[in-house]
């Protein structure tokens, strides 16, 4: 029982950590139908216990009888075959930063604004955009806050894995680790005329969208470490009304999806190998900004799986809310 599900772009990074979720939450799916590029068709992959033959994309009838298309095979293959999807009358589930500014797509994570899925229907085609990694990381700790007090202005300095780069990155950051272990460097993601790059320009948009604020104000730095799956993020918050850190721990500890870790005395903080794999995002180091006036500033430290709640869990869970 359960809807058919496909998923585009089943041999990557992202593809192969569907898998493992929709196993590890027990997603339920009466068909599953693995797509890749015509490189992998043919290829046979294990999944529970099962062998599946991954098809081309690009084959006709690709999306026939299929209910939730769970994509994450890059913008152009989401611009190319999602509205192919759509018309078949499949939910697209799309990891790409293809659709996420568009008005009419819903850009989700379930945590922080459930409410903006609530005119999409399982049978009815449509797309549900999946925001950037760096994005969800970053708003599944700010966003109780900003409910409690009300960002102004965040200010965020990424240092992020590999994996966000696809499952070659990861690949060559294993292979060449003595050319990148002692160093990092801005994103991989082309620089625009304002001088932010691509990645940095999603954090502010995306953030803007899904809180539905066009008034908050982001900026944001963002850096590629040596590290391969997990981001880690320093987050600066400027509040409309006052917020003393215990209360902003207080928030956090009551909110869904996120884990503290925050032991000044033993000096344990989260780190990008100890939430790999993990669900939940891990928020420490929250302090009163001392830089800020009457308690209207906090910084935190989060770190969370790039290629789980950044990627493939928090589609899932949008898939999950479709069955509800
Ligand atoms: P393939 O393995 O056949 O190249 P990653 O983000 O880890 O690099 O993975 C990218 C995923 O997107 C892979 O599954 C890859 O399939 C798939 N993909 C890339 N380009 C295309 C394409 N033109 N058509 C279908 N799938 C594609
Ligand atoms: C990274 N955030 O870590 C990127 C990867 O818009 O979904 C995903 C790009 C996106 O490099």
């Amino acid at each position: 029982d359960g809807p058919s599900v496909a998923i585009v772009g089943a041999t990557g990074a992202v593809g192969q950590e569907f898998l493992r979720v929709i196993t590890d939450r027990d997603f339920p799916y009466r068909s599953l139908r693995l797509l890749a590029s015509e490189r992998s068709a043919g290829k046979r992959l294990a999944f529970e216990d099962r062998e599946y033959t991954v098809q081309d994309l690009a084959a006709p009838g690709a999306f026939d009888g299929v209910d939730i298309a769970l994509f994450s095979a890059g913008g152009g293959v989401s611009r190319k075959y999602g509205p192919a999807a759509v018309a078949s009358g499949a939910v697209v589930v799309d990891n790409s930063s293809a659709f996420r500014m568009d008005p009419d797509v819903p850009l989700v994570i379930p945590e922080v604004n459930p409410e903006a899925m609530a005119n999409v229907r399982l049978g009815q085609g449509a797309i549900v955009a999946n925001p950037n990694c760096s994005t969800i990381i970053c708003l599944m700790a700010a966003t109780p806050l900003h409910h409690h007090a009300k960002v102004l202005r965040m200010v965020v300095s990424t240092y992020q894995a590999a994996s966000g780069a696809g499952a070659a990155a990861m690949e060559e950051l294993k292979l060449q680790t003595k050319e990148y272990a002692f160093n990092i460097f801005s994103h991989n993601a082309p620089v625009l005329e304002n001088g932010y790059n691509e990645e940095e320009m999603k954090m502010v948009k995306e953030t803007r969208k899904i809180w539905n604020d066009k008034d908050v104000k982001v900026t944001a730095t963002c850096i590629r470490v040596p590290v391969m799956r997990a981001h880690a993020e320093s987050v600066n918050l400027q509040f409309e009304k006052p917020l003393d850190e215990d209360t902003a721990r207080e928030i956090l500890r009551a909110a869904p999806g996120v884990t503290i870790v925050d032991d000044r005395a033993a000096n344990r903080f989260p780190t990008p190998l100890e939430v790999s794999d993990k669900d939940d995002v891990a928020v420490g180091r929250i302090r009163q900004d001392l830089s800020q006036d009457d308690n209207r500033g906090l910084d935190i430290f989060v770190c969370g799986d790039q290629i789980r709640k950044g990627a493939a869990l928090n589609a899932v869970q949008i898939a999950e809310m479709l069955l509800k």
